[in-house]
């Protein structure tokens, strides 16, 4: 199912990175009908191109192909790199070398837009009694939050200086249904996920700006009031599993990280075990 009826805004070329990865598979049917031509690229196997696709498949730590990839977008979608807590290498390899191309490349070629796919786990170590927004201090949770919040801030240097407007988008959790109790508080639909990006895409003024990537949920561990000026409004919630989700976990223990803490069981996974 798409989220929305066909926009009217179109454009020329849009860049999506990570596209043969979970959300990336989503996006690449989803993001289709805003874009003459939508370039796809991934390190692992991107199938066959559609009419209106062209695959360019790379390593995001290869400075020449990130180059050539950003040629002749308009925008970019970038969800490529480490989505999990894994070794340094993998991270510094696709989060922080290949960010940093991403942005060098967009400096170069002229591109001025980016959704940037960053994650809840820049702020893991937050409770989950606690609210945050925007403005809160990071507070990543393993390498990954620390990758992904180093590309925040790459991505904040490059407005700063060249002007290249970033939607820093703090995904929580976007899964085809929230698995778990805590995610009735960071689930995001793949339809409002669709919504988030194209809201980025389209927003008259972007600047560096950071949103939570959450559905309408009654529980929520994020404040978005700060970026109203995105124009993001879900339109579904995770309030329609609560009840199959509480069954299926119905005790928690309060003595587990994971339970405390907003990044949930990152806080205890990978080289801090
Ligand atoms: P995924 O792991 O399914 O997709 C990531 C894609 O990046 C994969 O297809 C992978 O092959 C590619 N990739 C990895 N290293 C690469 C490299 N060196 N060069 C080129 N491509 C490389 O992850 P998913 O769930 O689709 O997430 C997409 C993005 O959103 C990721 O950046 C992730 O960190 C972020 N995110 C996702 C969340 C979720 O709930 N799905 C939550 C928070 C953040
Ligand atoms: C993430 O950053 C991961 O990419 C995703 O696979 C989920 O684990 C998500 O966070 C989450 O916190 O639920």
């Amino acid at each position: 199912m798409l989220a929305t009826p066909a926009s009217p805004l179109r454009f020329k070329r849009l860049l999506l990175t990570g596209a043969a990865g979970g959300l990336g598979r989503e996006l690449r049917q989803r993001l289709a009908r805003y874009c003459d031509t939508l370039r796809l690229s991934d390190i692992a196997d991107l199938g066959a191109a559609a009419p209106g696709e062209e695959c360019m498949p790379l390593d995001l730590a290869d400075a020449a192909g990130v180059h050539q990839l950003l040629e002749g977008v308009d925008a970019v979608v970038h969800l490529g790199g480490v989505s999990t807590e894994q070794p340094w290498a993998p991270i510094l390899a696709a989060n922080i070398v290949g960010v940093y191309n991403l942005y060098e490349a967009a400096r170069k070629t002229g591109v001025t837009r980016v959704i940037f796919a960053s994650s809840n786990h820049v702020m893991g170590f937050w409770r989950q009694n606690q609210v945050i927004d925007a403005d809160t201090a990071p507070r990543p949770d393993g390498l990954y939050g620390l990758s992904k919040a180093f590309g925040e801030d790459v991505a904040r240097l490059y407005f700063d200086r060249y002007g290249i407007e970033t939607l820093v988008v703090r995904i929580g959790s976007s899964f085809p249904e929230p698995q778990n109790r805590r995610m009735l508080a960071t689930w995001m639909s793949y339809d409002d996920l669709e919504r988030l990006v194209v809201a980025g895409l389209t927003a008259p003024v972007v600047g560096w700006s950071v949103i939570y990537g959450i559905s309408d949920n009654a529980t929520a561990f994020y404040d978005n009031s700060k970026a109203r000026h995105i124009g993001y409004r879900p339109q579904d919630s995770s309030d329609a599993f609560r009840a199959k989700v509480e069954a299926a976990q119905p005790v928690l223990d309060m003595n587990d990280p994971a339970t405390l803490y907003q990044g949930g069981a990152f806080v205890r996974t990978g080289p801090f075990e």
